[in-house]
């Protein structure tokens, strides 16, 4: 898998602490990194509780039906237990000690010898005064957590051993062949011993058994699970893992008379048989997970990226044992001019030079490995590729890290209280997403064929594809952003009103700090401001300059008996020319209409940042300027569509070598300044799925008269048609969208996919712009004639190869000419690759590059569309083709 099999449904903002920041937590936790907060730290390299769930298990958390006794919810998880593992006796707990505890206070009496893999398990027998022989296999070089088979046989010999525990990919390194789980079940029926099984990373032994395991090629993940499951008189289980809940656990088996000693003895550490300790939100989050975790998709995706991250560790020389979820640092080698304390030394150092937490769990004398643990889903590769150079980069200056020094201990590595005199090291600094992944929506996975018959299916029209059928949507990112758990937060905490909403003063609130505008107007979205701007702002007959039309806005103009008039700079409508300013009005073309018709016929400069149909081409700050300057001196209005301002405001900063340290919020202000109001789609910038504006600097009469339209055609003028909780999610998505790491990483990841097909020579709109890359159809099919429609069959064609959905911006979008009936064949027969905000890593980029490119490669055999139903209005989202 290069890329994941899913997209990103919700994100969680990371904190990035300063340095100082850095120093003060580690002081307050005593040098103990297990006391740091998330709140304090980037990320977080623990991989229990802390992966990202599916959308499904999200929303399946509120449907716990929380009842005491027999809820729907152990229901669920019953019909999953016997899905996945094949067992059908159940008792649930609350993690893995819950289900530890069980077991040994059932089956385990005092003299007890129990026989197992893992060191984890040793300490939990330990203080429980139970003697645990480690017999893992110590001479088995792939399978080492296999059990030795004849020191087992020892062992059965010398005591009273009641029940073997075998941990799956015991420790997090050691994962066992089905071939020994057999062999030990064999045994251990002969001995009438249970064989429990800590199934926790069931997964990653699953998947281990099917790369390593002679004769296991051909199954899947799930028939191997299975397996295992099976082969276990008594399968444990912790929600924490596989399943990506936060908590839970489980007893499985297919035995009743083992499953009745449970059941009565849940009731006494845990809770009832139905529920064993466990929210019933936890249960069904619990019982779609069992579901999730063996699709094979997402099983390689996890073991792929563990991989990925030990392999570049490794490259970068740092000493280390491979997990089954990341990589164990040798402490003692990474510092070998330490005496004592390595492993907490270690990850204070990285804690203190990056902002990464790791922690060594357990007795202090367990051993001297710090485990860097990959969270399931909840990371890119990229920020994985981060994470590994700040570790690589701590490598080379290990010299220089001195020790932690030890104020008191414990028997437990969370006990320890340190003081440290801060080395002087080099800092690593991130550049990747600035937030993790919350929860995963699962994708298309359709074949090739089944897509081909899918874009038949749908007339050739990328519009008229099911959502479910795609794998990489591309169609806008108008909506379709991952919004923050912080905006979810918001948007859940509201009551609702059919008036005056506090959330309406959140909104107008966090708006005029972004824009610095007075006058804040709500409208459902941006065509609905557009509406209302153009009737209140435009006399029949009067002209609108504009740089550029978009569909929606030119519309609506007409509507009003405006008549748009463009007067984007020549280099807009030339898609190889690398001028960085496309989006600029031209001051001798405004000029010249205004000398031609005088000022006042002019109703207004309908100014748009990020130009859309340009290939989101950005504006100068100082044209917009230029332009304010010269309108203002004629009282002719400027409106901007604000619609994507957030983006050029970025280009500014990355371009305009006066604004590089200026932050994106006040190049927003300035921006601003240079225009009298502007409408918003705020299903871009805004980071929301539903919302836009009207917005007015400083003239209360224009803000009425759009407020007396308002409540004919939207709603109150204290929302505008949204609901409360949208204008919850609309204040908190405006806040985060000026964040500098946020606006960066959202326009270079557009410029990372121009970039690669700029490189494998692909004609696209140079240079790339902010929120789309559009592909040239023309010259890609360039034996077609325009009237064949080229962007339209390359658009499906794209999704024929892939699974990718873009959008045809060419002769179908623009129409006919109703005077003539012929096609406008405009300059510009575009496909469009845009892309959604915080929806998808740069290996899903990846991935479409390569896709276009494998387009690319046999484009000379692809032939051209006729239509075979084409609607009079907005033919591109209704019409239907077929193949020439
Ligand atoms: C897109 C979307 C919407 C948009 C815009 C600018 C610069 C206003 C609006 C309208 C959706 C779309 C709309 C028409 C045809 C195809 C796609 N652009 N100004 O995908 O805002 O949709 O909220 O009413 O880009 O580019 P709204």
């Amino acid at each position: 898998m290069t890329h994941e099999p899913h997209k990103i449904k919700t994100v969680r903002l990371l904190s990035f602490p300063t340095l100082q920041d850095r120093k003060k937590n580690l002081a307050e936790a005593h040098f103990n990194t297990f006391h740091l907060t998330p709140s304090q730290v980037t990320f977080d390299m623990c991989s229990y509780g802390t992966g990202a769930m599916s959308q499904e298990q999200l929303s399946g958390q509120f449907i716990g039906d929380e009842a005491y006794a027999g809820s729907r919810n152990f229901e669920n998880l019953l019909v999953s237990v016997e899905t996945v593992f094949g067992h059908s006796y159940l008792c649930p707990t609350h993690n893995l000690l819950g289900s530890v505890k069980l077991v040994l206070s059932t089956m385990a009496g005092e003299e007890s010898l129990i026989p197992t893999n893992s060191r984890g398990f040793i300490d939990l027998l330990v203080p429980r005064g139970i003697e645990g022989p480690y017999l893992r296999d110590l001479a088995e070089a792939v399978f080492t957590g296999n059990v030795d088979v004849s020191a087992l046989g020892s062992t059965f010999e010398a005591g009273s051993v009641p029940l073997l525990l075998v941990q799956a990919f015991a420790d997090g390194q050691h994962p066992f062949s089905l071939g020994n789980l057999r062999e030990i079940r064999a045994l251990a029926d002969q001995k009438g011993v249970r064989l429990v099984v800590d199934g926790s990373r069931v997964v990653e032994n699953a998947w281990y058994i099917q790369k390593h395991e002679a004769g296991q090629a051909d199954r899947s993940i799930t028939e191997i699970v299975k397996q295992i499951a099976k082969t276990a008189h008594i399968l444990l289980f912790d929600g924490g893992q596989d399943a990506k809940v936060n908590t839970g656990g489980l007893i499985t088996t297919d035995n009743p008379d083992d499953h009745e000693k449970f059941m009565n003895e849940v009731v006494v550490y845990e809770g009832l048989h139905t529920y064993g300790g466990m929210a019933g939100r936890t249960m069904e989050a619990l019982a779609r997970g069992l579901l999730e975790m063996v699709d094979e998709g997402e099983a390689h995706w996890v073991m792929g990226q563990n991989e990925r991250f030990t392999q570049r560790l490794r490259d970068g020389g740092v000493p280390l044992e491979r997990g089954c979820d990341g990589a164990y640092l040798l402490s003692e080698a990474f510092l070998p001019h330490l005496e004592e304390n390595q492993q907490d030394t270690l990850a204070a150092a990285l804690y203190l030079t990056s902002g990464v937490r790791t922690i060594a769990a357990g007795l202090i004398d367990k051993d001297t490995l710090l485990p860097v643990q990959v969270p399931r889903l909840s990371m890119t590769n990229e920020q994985l590729d981060e994470v590994a150079d700040a570790i690589i980069s701590l490598y080379t200056q290990a010299d220089r890290i001195n020790g932690l020094q030890i104020l008191s201990d414990g028997f437990w590595r969370d006990e320890m209280v340190y003081h440290w005199v801060f080395p002087d090291l080099a800092l690593f600094t991130f550049d990747s997403f600035p937030f993790e992944i919350h929860t995963i929506e699962r994708v298309g996975v359709l074949s090739r064929e089944e897509r081909e018959k899918a874009m038949k299916a749908a007339g050739y029209n990328t519009f008229l594809l099911r959502s479910a059928d795609v794998a990489i949507d591309l169609l806008t990112d108008s909506g379709t952003t991952a919004m923050s758990v912080d905006q979810w937060a918001a948007f859940e905490g509201v009551r609702a009103s059919a008036a005056t909403s506090d959330e309406y003063f959140d909104f107008v609130d966090s708006i005029q700090d972004a824009f610095g505008y007075d006058f804040i107007i709500p409208t459902h979205q941006g065509r609905a401001a557009e509406h209302i701007l153009s009737q209140t702002r435009i006399q029949p007959g009067q002209l609108v300059p504009g740089n550029m039309y978009f569909t929606t806005t030119k519309l609506h103009q007409e509507f009003a008996g405006g008549v748009f008039a463009d007067v984007i700079v020549d280099e807009a409508h030339d898609p190889t020319s690398d001028f960085p300013w496309k989006g600029n009005i031209d001051m001798e073309k405004l000029d010249a209409l205004v000398q031609e018709h005088g000022p006042e016929k002019i109703a207004y400069i309908s100014f748009e940042h990020s130009v859309n149909m340009a290939g989101g081409q950005p504006v100068s700050m100082d044209n917009m300027k230029e332009v304010y300057e010269y309108c203002s001196a004629l009282s002719i209005p400027v409106f901007f569509d604000a619609t994507r301002t957030v983006e050029n405001a970025y280009m500014i900063q990355w371009k305009d070598p006066r604004y590089t340290d200026t932050p994106v919020k006040d190049i927003v202000r300035e921006m601003m300044l240079y225009g009298d109001g502007c409408t918003v789609s705020g299903k871009k910038d805004f980071l929301i799925n539903i919302g836009g504006c009207l917005a007015f600097r400083d003239n209360p009469e224009w803000a009425r008269e759009a407020e007396e339209m308002l409540r004919v055609y939207e709603g109150n003028v204290t929302d505008g048609g949204l609901a409360t909780a949208d204008l919850a999610a609309t204040a908190r998505g405006v806040q985060e969208m000026t964040d500098d790491r946020h606006i960066r990483s959202r326009v270079q990841q557009t410029q990372y996919l121009g970039k690669l097909l700029l490189d494998a020579g692909i004609p696209i709109v140079n240079p790339p712009g902010t929120h789309a890359i559009f592909l040239d159809a023309k010259k890609i099919l360039s034996h077609l004639d325009q009237d064949e429609y080229p962007a339209q069959r390359l658009a499906a064609e794209i999704y024929i190869e892939s699974g990718v959905r873009p959008m045809e911006r060419g002769n179908v979008s623009k129409g006919r000419d109703p005077d003539t009936g012929e096609n406008y064949r405009p300059a510009l027969e575009l496909v469009r690759l845009t892309i959604p905000r915080r929806v998808y890593s740069n290996d899903h980029m990846r991935e479409v590059a390569e896709a276009v490119i494998r387009v690319w490669e046999r484009r000379g055999s692809i032939p051209g569309l006729r239509f075979v139903y084409e609607p009079k209005k907005l033919r591109f989202f209704q019409g239907r083709f077929e193949s020439l």
